[in-house]
């Protein structure tokens, strides 16, 4: 039995589950639950506060778990991060009031700077020579300036509207941060064959989620430049249609590959273009 540790509620809960589900791993994930076992896989589920999750999976209460890689970075324990999950990204960034003139990092020397990430923002100012005082408070950072708390802060960002509410602005990036699945820098041999089995599973949903099918129809004489635009991956699967002299082309390509090849084939002659979500690709 593997332990893996969730947000119980907050930002990374929602595509935790999914991610789990989508592997086709069975829960019972019912409102107010701290833990539920999978039916079909050996896997528990824990339901914690962010936060905790490093601490309980350095203290072995749990074997794995998927937190930001903020607070990850920030906890500092002896854990590895074994897998980058793509979801709940945003950054962590020094900001300032907006009227404040800025010339770089040096601004920051000998101020108060408000965060609830002290060991990084310690760590980020260290490297770069500055002293400053570190204000540590544990929520509504942002508005620590406005209350004459501190002269910046160091917070999470999405879409910068927080910050743009309370008259702040963005002024360095620190840390660009997304979910990751962490877990102990060693494993028993039975819990890292379950892992084993669950992270093929997880890059395989990973894999199908970046890709996609895609289908087309074309002339036979326009197959050779065709074949030539589809990106990557092996020669596509060409099927002739009933329709004398022309076939249906199926390729697999990346999300991002088919907005930039899109005009190139329909001007080569492709039509009736399909593009479908992948469930799982294994490679
Ligand atoms: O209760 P618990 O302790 O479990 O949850 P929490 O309240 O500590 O964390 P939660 O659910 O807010 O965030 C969990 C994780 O999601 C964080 O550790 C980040 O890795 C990630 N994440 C992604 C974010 C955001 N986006 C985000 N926008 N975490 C926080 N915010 C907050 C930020 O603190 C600021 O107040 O949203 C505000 C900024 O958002 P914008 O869009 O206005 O810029
Ligand atoms: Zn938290």
């Amino acid at each position: 039995m593997l332990r893996i540790a969730i947000q119980k509620s907050g930002r990374l809960s929602e595509e935790s589950i999914k991610l789990i589900k989508e592997c086709g791993i069975k829960i019972n994930n019912g409102k107010g639950k701290l833990k539920s076992a999978a039916s079909n896989f050996p896997l528990q589920i824990l339901y914690l506060r962010d936060d905790d999750i490093p601490g309980y999976v350095y203290d072995n209460v749990a074997d794995i778990g998927i937190v930001g890689e903020n607070v990850y970075l920030e906890k500092s324990l002896d854990v590895q991060a074994i897998l980058k999950l793509g979801f709940s990204k945003c950054r962590l960034s020094l900001a300032i009031p907006k009227d404040k003139s800025y010339n770089g990092l040096d601004f920051f020397k000998g101020k108060n700077i408000a965060t609830s990430y002290p060991n990084i923002t310690r760590k980020y100012l260290d490297s770069n020579g500055i002293e400053a005082d570190i204000h540590e408070i544990s929520g509504s950072v942002e508005i620590a300036p406005g209350i004459g708390l501190a002269d910046g802060i160091c917070d999470i960002v999405s879409s910068g509207s927080t910050l743009l509410t309370n008259g702040l602005r963005e002024v360095e990036t620190i840390l660009k941060s997304e979910a990751v699945l962490i877990g102990p820098m060693i494993f028993d041999k039975s819990k890292q064959e379950i892992l084993d089995n669950l992270l093929f599973r997880i890059k395989s949903v990973q894999q199908g989620r970046n890709n996609k099918y895609i289908l087309l129809n074309a002339p036979n004489d326009k197959i050779p430049e065709i074949i030539s635009i589809l990106p990557g991956m092996k020669s596509p699967t060409v099927v002739p249609l009933a329709m004398e002299g022309w076939s249906s082309l199926h390729s697999v390509i990346t999300e991002d590959q088919f907005w930039d090849i899109i005009s190139n084939l329909k001007n080569a002659g492709a039509e009736g273009i399909l593009v479908v979500p992948i469930e799982k690709m294994i490679m």
